[in-house]
């Protein structure tokens, strides 16, 4: 630490001086650093350890369980700046309030500074952080989510800045108070400051509130330096695809939650001779290099993903994933093993649920919370991508903007240029599914699956993306699918899963130039796909008249959203 910049130091102690830590460790980022934290949880029992190696069991404050996006604030000079879609703090108001939370609230705890890298060592693209946390869970997480200790400190002290984050779970230790198994605060801030690069998180010890390497820098920070710097920093996917004749081309893949992203990104597929492997499954990072193509890299160093509905036949890789080395929190304990919905047909008996209670099989909660995850690394990944810790990134050639849509959107339908393209990002939506929250069926608006993570005003960010198109440039292909149609009867009409591959194989040889299209004013539509799917004539195509209608929808919400900042080629 003695080695970093004045300032850096500065801002550490800074911190020591508000958060009054009985204790301040500064990670190494070392297995052994690793390790022994895991077994300090283990003897504390916030961590239970599993039957497989290197596995171990969390499970949270039941009010601390999601991301908190009321809490959430953008904490930009100007209001406008910060945009209709993002809660808005001015900062000199926010740091009066912080003050107040964070003082003092690390009494009895240690301090632990972690300094983290994301993206992969050798790459350009990569950029430094700072967390400072009170919590061991984050620093269990961030060992597997980033690159965590010297390899950061090295990067700082050739001179690259560090995104500054301070994290509390907010509840200190006072009079020799015993800890609880997982510390939280009722009252939680989430807060960014664009202008300063700058996070601070308060009262939440869950996972994109935490760990703030993932949703806060990745995303929202980075958006804001994508944005001055003149790259893309996106909730993407990014798979590379090779056909038979071995020919290999990546995409980087764009839906809201709840359409399997993680399940696309770790796609196991059937088709005789394609192979897919697996960059990333939640943010990607692209930059268009000197040759004018878009390249992209995965800032993260592991998978953070939804454990219920992963099974061997829903995502069989993820499976083979999480038998070592893998965190998981809010599933439900089978013994010594975890089990979540989904995983099997059949319930086992003497589950204990996410709360820690006897799982009553015939109640109406589930074992494990819908929002349960695993943390494992990314190395653990059977189809991992050789290019993935490249020094260059790897080049994009498609782009894929994916809604969860019972009607209207067709399997897939190919934009006729960019500026199409970015407004197929722009009018991403899913249907409302409970019928709790407003008509199903309604359009909830999700632009480019960013509407939780956008760091600056939405509408400056489409205008963004229109502005990377230039001349020399050689511009991705840009596609829109939806493996979510449903026929008269309410049932799916595509099989999806590893099905989707057709749909992968048909956007490959499109940007080949090898498939017969049809021409739309709303884009290019397949001629076929060959695969027995009942009914597939009714997903290739649109009805013209029902998408024009749904477009009027769209640009009205635009309109009403964005005003008169909202691009023009978008109303
Ligand atoms: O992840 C999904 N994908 C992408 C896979 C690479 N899911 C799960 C979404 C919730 C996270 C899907 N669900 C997909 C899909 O392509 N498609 C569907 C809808 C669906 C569900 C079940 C069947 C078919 C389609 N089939 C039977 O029930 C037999
Ligand atoms: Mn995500």
């Amino acid at each position: 630490m003695n080695e970093l910049k004045a300032e850096i130091q500065d801002k550490i102690a800074s911190y020591i001086k508000l958060c009054k830590p009985d204790h301040v460790v500064i990670c190494n980022g070392s297995r052994e650093e690793y390790q022994g934290f895991l077994d300090q949880m283990e003897k504390a029992g916030t961590a239970k350890k599993l039957k497989n190696k290197g596995c171990y069991y969390f499970h949270s404050d039941p009010k601390d369980v999601a991301r908190v996006e009321s809490c959430t604030f953008i904490c930009s000079k100007k209001k406008e700046d910060a945009g209709p879609t993002n809660n808005h703090e001015d900062p000199e108001v926010m740091k009066k309030r912080l003050m107040g939370l964070f003082s003092g609230c690390m009494q009895g705890r240690t301090m632990y500074v972690v300094p983290y890298l994301m993206g992969p060592e050798k790459n350009k693209m990569s950029k430094v952080g700072i967390e400072v946390t009170d919590s061991l869970y984050v620093c269990v997480n961030m060992y597997i989510m980033a690159r965590m200790g010297t390899v950061a400190l090295d990067r700082m002290k050739e001179g690259r800045v560090p995104v500054m984050g301070l994290h509390s779970v907010g509840m200190p230790l006072v009079d020799g108070a015993a800890d609880v198994h997982w510390p939280c605060n009722q009252e939680k801030v989430i807060a960014h400051f664009p202008e300063t690069k700058e996070i601070f998180s308060f009262g939440s010890g869950y996972g994109g509130n935490a760990l703030l390497g993932k949703k806060c820098f990745a995303l929202r920070i980075a958006s804001t330096m994508a944005k001055e710097e003149g790259w893309l920093a996106e909730h993407m996917l990014i798979i590379g695809v090779t056909n038979p004749q071995g020919k290999k081309k990546y995409f980087a893949a764009a839906f809201p939650s709840a359409c399997g992203k993680t399940n696309l990104a770790m796609l196991k597929p059937e088709l005789p001779g394609w192979k897919v492997e697996c960059v990333g499954d939640d943010i990607a990072w692209m930059k268009f290099g000197d040759d004018g193509r878009l390249y992209a890299i995965n800032p993260e160093n592991g998978f953070f993903g939804v454990a219920p509905g992963t099974s061997e036949k829903t995502n069989p890789y993820a499976m083979e994933i999480i038998a070592e080395d893998t965190l998981f929190t809010n599933v439900a304990l089978n013994g010594d093993d975890v089990w979540w919905e989904g995983m099997s047909e059949e319930v086992p008996e003497g589950l204990i649920n996410w709360k820690g209670e006897k799982h009553d099989k015939n109640g109406d909660s589930p074992a494990s919370h819908p929002n349960a995850r695993f943390t494992a690394p990314l190395s653990r990944c059977p189809n991992i991508d050789p290019n993935t810790y490249s020094e260059r990134g790897v080049p994009i050639e498609g782009i894929i903007f994916g809604g969860r849509r019972a009607s209207v959107a067709p399997l897939v339908i190919e934009a006729k240029d960019w500026t199409m393209g970015t407004y197929y990002g722009a009018s991403l939506c899913s249907e409302k599914t409970a019928a709790a929250e407003g008509t199903a069926g309604e359009l909830r608006h999700d632009p480019f699956a960013m509407l939780p993570f956008c760091g600056y005003n939405m509408a400056d960010y489409f205008s963004h993306w229109l502005s990377m198109e230039k001349q020399g440039r050689k511009m991705p292909k840009i596609f829109s699918v939806n493996w979510f149609r449903k026929d008269k009867d309410g049932k799916f009409i595509w099989p999806g899963y590893l099905e989707n591959m057709h749909v992968i194989a048909w956007m490959f040889a499109s940007i080949e130039g090898t498939v017969d299209q049809v021409e739309t004013p709303f884009g290019f539509l397949p001629k076929d796909i060959p695969v027995d799917v009942k009914n597939l004539k009714e997903i290739l195509a649109i009805d013209e008249k029902e998408y024009a209608l749904e477009q009027a929808k769209i640009k009205a919400y635009f309109k009403e959203t964005f005003g008169d900042r909202c691009p023009k080629a978008f109303l």
